[in-house]
């Protein structure tokens, strides 16, 4: 028998996984924004031009970034940390979206943190063979308050492990339009993106985009 469900048009794949205890994927979640999560995506990029930041042991970051929000996450030699303009031109971040500022505080209500307030969102982009290696997301003040991820374009292999760099780790799939919540006992996981395949994908062509909503305040 055909399962002629799945390819009507209507049909969106939205379900939800629990990773690991206080981690939620929400797949699907962003699909019926993904066009216009782009479009700001592009228009913040025109804004504050996505940068290959330097870690503080001086290596170029393969993944390029951008902010918007009154606070935004850069690296270099001074560091990680969060501030409030852009270090290209000392202007303030462009204001984060309504709209994503609406998806990040209902993922993170679905997934149970209510009165999520984000007042970061770091933009990453990914191009083919882009990676992120196991680190810790610990530059925000408050680790009670989840961290929202958007992933838009081209799928990729994360990897999320334990509260110790050695621990073993497990890989999951992220996908166009899927949304993951990080919070309670998950927060502080070890965490990493591996090398981006190449690919085509119809909205955003050879790119990944990822958006991490957070409280850095
Ligand atoms: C698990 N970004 O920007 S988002 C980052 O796909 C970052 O660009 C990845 O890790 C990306 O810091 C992954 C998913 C994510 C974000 C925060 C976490 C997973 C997390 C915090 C704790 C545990
Ligand atoms: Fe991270």
């Amino acid at each position: 028998m055909n399962l002629d469900l799945f390819d009507h048009p209507d049909f969106h794949s939205n379900w939800r996984e629990d990773l690991c205890p206080g981690a939620v994927v929400l797949r699907g979640a962003a699909l019926e924004d993904d066009v216009r999560l782009l479009a700001e995506i592009d228009r913040i990029a025109g804004l504050v031009p996505f940068q290959y930041r330097a870690t503080p042991g001086g290596y170029a970051m393969s993944v390029a970034m951008t902010n918007c929000g009154d606070f935004g996450w850069v690296t270099d030699k001074a560091g990680y940390r969060y501030q409030a303009t852009s270090p290209e031109n000392q202007q303030q971040w462009p204001a984060m979206p309504a709209l994503f500022r609406a998806i990040a505080v209902k993922a993170a209500q679905e997934a149970g943190f209510p009165g999520f307030d984000p007042d970061a969102c770091l933009i990453n982009r990914y191009q083919p063979g882009a990676k992120m290696s196991l680190h810790q997301d610990k530059d925000e003040h408050d680790f009670g308050q989840p961290i929202v991820s958007v992933s838009l374009g081209l799928p990729a292999v994360f990897q999320f492990g334990g509260m110790e760099r050695s621990d073993k780790t497990q890989r999951v799939q992220l996908t166009h339009s899927d949304i993951v919540v990080w919070g309670g006992p998950s927060r502080l996981r070890y965490h990493g993106v591996l090398p981006l395949k190449a690919g085509e994908h119809p909205l955003t062509g050879s790119y990944r985009f990822n958006l991490t909503f957070r409280k850095a305040s």
